[in-house]
């Protein structure tokens, strides 16, 4: 009798203090949520996660809260909200939910990605900026040089299957592939090589299988039990991770300190400089450096040849817009040379459909998830620490009271009534993130995307398969929004193959 007074004694007080505590506090709308399992019973698990949570906001709303699971976790839209979660209030939303998956994937947290906020993960952002500047900055070592010669060995490729029906996945794969190669270990792979499609299929798994809201993500215990989604995640990790430690040996042993290269080169010269026996230094240890250089490989690859492939498919269903690039690459670049960076001035129209494409298909439609690293607050809203946050980048870009007709693929919307310049029709647009996760690889991935579609739209036109289907533009919910595989025929266009005969 006596415990049962005292323990309904102190709920009470607790109650009280939790009540006091939140007086004047204002939270988000939740969604119904039951004890232990949360909101999921009351979530529709067929749509894919990013259009789901913008249906919610119809009756909950651009700011809203539900649980997954035992996790508190709020959905953002609406580009203002965004823009306090992301750059205002940076910092306090900054860090990352340590979840199953991509634990398994980061070695618990390390890296970059996937990693909380905080010293460690600032001092490998800031070697891999550092990186991008010796290649922006040298002549010898310079991004565009790679890019053009990875676009010449794409098209030389292209032109070798020419008007066969072709899956354009592992070209795209291997150019994107042999980029970030040489940024991060100073070579390339070749055409022909076997471990290129098991990179291929190993990424592939790896992305299909994370931040699928996986029940593994939301209830950690449920790994104690036999779980072939997670052994197969776990396999293709092991997979990746044999296949990077390879090269790494390999690049260990040409390692000069007084010449670096790459970023194998910084991330081993900053090993040898570092203090953290001494001093309060991050620690630099074998395990952290491969799981920078598996970011950064797995962030180059899978986000550019992804963002090629979506750019040709909506091409072959505008190729009125082909048509246009087309002819704006044959006035202002011709034949007798190829397309540069500086060419991005003029090819307006190849510009716009990219900025259109990276709209209308972001690469992470929820982005990666936020943590609030601290108690914060969003709008009017209270944000308690801890708090997963979710930016609902896909309903920001197809946001009707920003952009007209949200839905239909027009790349003039970038640019101005005379069609002479570039425009930012509404802040409402931020493919690549902002604030301080901001994607660390923008510059190379706008380098890439023009240069390989100019490269290709100089040489080939795109033609539908000889079933006649077109791609499906629905896409594939993963980490990166992936679009289904499908088929086409590049043929070499006839100025082109005239222009290489009179040359
Ligand atoms: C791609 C598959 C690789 O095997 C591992 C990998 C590492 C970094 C991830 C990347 C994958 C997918 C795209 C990600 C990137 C980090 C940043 C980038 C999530 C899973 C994006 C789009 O934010």
């Amino acid at each position: 009798m006596w415990w049962f007074l005292i323990i309904s004694l102190l709920t009470l007080l607790y109650y009280i203090w939790q009540k006091l505590r939140n007086l004047g506090k204002k939270y988000p709308v939740c969604l119904p949520h039951l004890p232990i399992l949360g909101s999921l019973p009351y979530m529709n698990s067929c749509d894919q996660a990013h259009i789901y949570f913008t249906k919610l906001e119809e009756k909950y709303g651009h700011i809203y809260a539900f649980w997954q699971g035992p996790w508190y976790a709020v959905v953002v839209s609406k580009f203002p909200l965004a823009k306090e979660v992301l750059l205002k209030k940076g910092k306090d939303f900054a860090s990352r939910p340590r979840m199953v998956t991509t634990d398994i994937l980061s070695g618990s947290g390390k890296g970059i990605a996937f990693s909380e906020y905080g010293p460690q993960w600032r001092m490998y952002r800031k070697l891999v900026q550092s990186t991008f500047s010796l290649f922006r900055d040298r002549s010898s070592l310079n991004f565009e040089k790679i890019i053009c010669q990875e676009a010449n060995t794409l098209c030389m490729s292209l032109a070798n299957t020419e008007g066969q029906n072709l899956d354009p996945a592992l070209d795209c794969f291997l150019a994107a592939v042999n980029v970030i190669c040489q940024f991060c270990f100073g070579n390339s792979w070749k055409q022909n090589d076997k471990d290129i499609e098991i990179m291929m299929n190993f990424s592939d798994s790896i992305v299909k299988s994370l931040a699928k809201d996986s029940l593994t993500d939301i209830f950690p215990w449920i790994q104690l039990f036999p779980n072939k989604q997670l052994t197969l995640l776990k396999e293709n990790v092991k997979l990746r991770n044999k296949l990077l430690e390879k090269k790494i040996k390999i690049q260990k042993e040409k390692f000069k300190i007084d010449s670096v290269n790459n970023l194998l080169d910084m991330l081993l010269k900053a090993k040898m400089n570092n203090n953290s026996h001494l001093t309060q230094e991050p620690e630099i240890t074998d395990e952290h450096i491969l799981m920078t250089m598996g970011d950064i490989f797995g962030a180059g690859v899978e986000t550019t040849s992804s963002v090629v492939k979506w750019s040709i498919a909506y091409l072959l269903h505008y190729p009125q817009v082909k048509e246009k690039i087309q002819k704006e690459i044959d006035q202002k670049i011709g034949f007798t040379r190829t397309p540069v960076l500086n060419d991005r001035q003029q090819l307006l129209h190849l510009e716009s459909t990219i900025r259109e494409v990276l709209r209308i298909r972001p690469v992470a439609p929820l982005l990666i998830p936020h943590l609030a690293c601290t108690e914060s607050s969003i709008g009017e809203y209270t944000i308690p620490k801890g708090t997963r946050i979710y930016v609902n980048l896909w309903s920001i870009h197809h946001d009707p009271t920003e952009w007209d007709e949200p839905e239909k693929f027009k790349p003039e919307r970038f640019l101005d009534k005379n069609k002479e310049q570039l425009i930012m029709p509404t802040s409402s647009y931020f493919p690549f993130g902002c604030g301080p996760r901001v994607c660390i690889g923008e510059f190379l991935a706008r380098a890439e995307l023009f240069l390989f579609l100019a490269w290709i739209l100089q040489r080939f036109d795109l033609e539908v398969p000889d079933d006649g289907e077109l791609p499906s533009l629905e896409g594939e919910y993963g980490v990166v929004y992936q679009i289904a595989p499908f088929k086409l025929k590049f043929k070499l266009r006839k100025a082109w193959r005239e222009a290489q005969l009179s040359a």
